[in-house]
């Protein structure tokens, strides 16, 4: 299979690259697939220099794409996170950039029919098990990803593509707060352990002594700060029933403080090693929720939007959440407005050994 390259489509989701592939064109095996995936992103390694990823685990993804193995989706979508510098592929996350491209992808792929001028393409997200439902624009039969929809972190204007979600709470972790508790303490600082999309740990950024408002390239030379923050994070996975979290991209260690633009509260996200140039989609609602929890230590430091739409401050700008409340407060479902472009359509050649 590989010595002719394999099928891949090479896209911009949201603000992350990624390679999506068909499930029946890679190895149905998963200790094959994620070696073959290895191979074809040039990990392990810094540069990824023998590969086609990026160097960064947000130019590191991969998109598995099958028919939906359920009645209430058009197609499956499995998220891979391939790390760059150790020989790991996690399926522990999902990742809500990487999503923005999958509808786009299943119709350029064939596996959903374009239904007039706009699509909408439920996505059943394999990692969690949950649909998500995206609006493709496909004027004229085909996928346009020309428009005149801006996100933070991408330059330029691009069609948009909002994603709407129910039932993400407890995705990876089986409740919304899988501690029961609105906050806990670990190593001495108190964070909130929540899960509405993805798994973070929220912690105040004043108890590390810092404003919040640091470059991401500050924060990922503080090898004090990410020992710290690591240490943390290893007692979180077991307590967010998510066991040993040593080999795993979750959960995601977010930094907040008081917005100062603006926004609804500011963020700093390590995903979980690295420092994200901006905010994870899912990670985002999941500091939104946060913010909404009596006790949370996210609540005191956010200002409540009085509409439901969150403006969740990052180091390249913002990222806009709405959260649909119901009228006991509970959370209903959640959206978000990405772009995605198609970058290249080809064969990829993995590395041989
Ligand atoms: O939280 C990065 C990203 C992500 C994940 C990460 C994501 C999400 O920005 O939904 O999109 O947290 O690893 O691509």
């Amino acid at each position: 299979m590989s010595e002719d390259g394999i099928a891949c489509l090479w896209m911009r989701g949201g603000s992350s690259k990624g390679a999506y592939f068909l499930a029946s064109d890679l190895p149905g095996d998963p200790a094959a697939r994620d070696d073959l995936l290895l191979r074809i992103m040039g990990s392990p390694d810094a540069r990824q220099i023998d590969g086609i990823g990026g160097g960064d685990p947000l130019t590191s993804k991969v998109a598995v794409l099958s028919p939906p193995s359920r009645d209430d989706a058009d197609v499956d979508y499995l998220f891979l996170q391939v790390f760059v510098d150790q020989p790991l592929v996690s399926d522990r996350q999902g990742c809500g950039n990487i999503l923005a491209g999958v509808g786009p992808a299943a119709i350029e792929r064939g596996l959903v029919p374009v239904t007039g001028d706009r699509t909408n393409v439920r996505i059943h997200m394999v990692n969690s098990g949950e649909v998500a439902v995206a609006r493709v624009e496909t004027p004229g039969g085909r996928v346009c990803y020309a428009g005149d929809a801006a996100i933070a972190g991408v330059p330029g204007h691009h069609a948009a593509i909002p994603l709407l979600f129910t039932n993400i709470a407890g995705s990876m972790c089986g409740a919304l707060l899988p501690t029961g508790h609105a906050a806990d303490e670990i190593d001495g600082v108190q964070a909130t352990l929540i899960d509405n999309g993805m798994p973070c740990v929220i912690i105040r950024a004043e108890d590390f002594g810092l404003t919040g408002r640091e470059r991401p390239e500050t924060l990922e030379k503080d090898a004090a700060l990410k020992a710290r923050l690591e240490a943390i994070r290893l007692q979180a996975g077991p307590m967010m029933a998510l066991g040993d979290v040593k080999d795993v991209s979750v959960p995601k260690m977010t930094l907040v403080s008081a917005p100062d633009s603006g926004g609804s509260i500011a963020t700093r996200s390590f995903i979980p090693h690295r420092v994200h140039a901006a905010i994870g989609v899912f990670a985002a609602i999941s500091v939104a929720t946060s913010t909404r929890i009596e006790g949370s230590v996210a609540q005191a430091l956010a200002v409540q939007p009085a509409d439901g739409n969150y403006v969740i401050e990052h180091p390249g700008g913002t990222l806009d959440v709405f959260l649909d409340i119901g009228p006991g407060g509970e959370i209903r479902g959640a959206g978000n407005r990405r772009t995605a472009r198609k970058l290249f359509d080809g064969r990829v050649f993995p590395r041989s050994g």
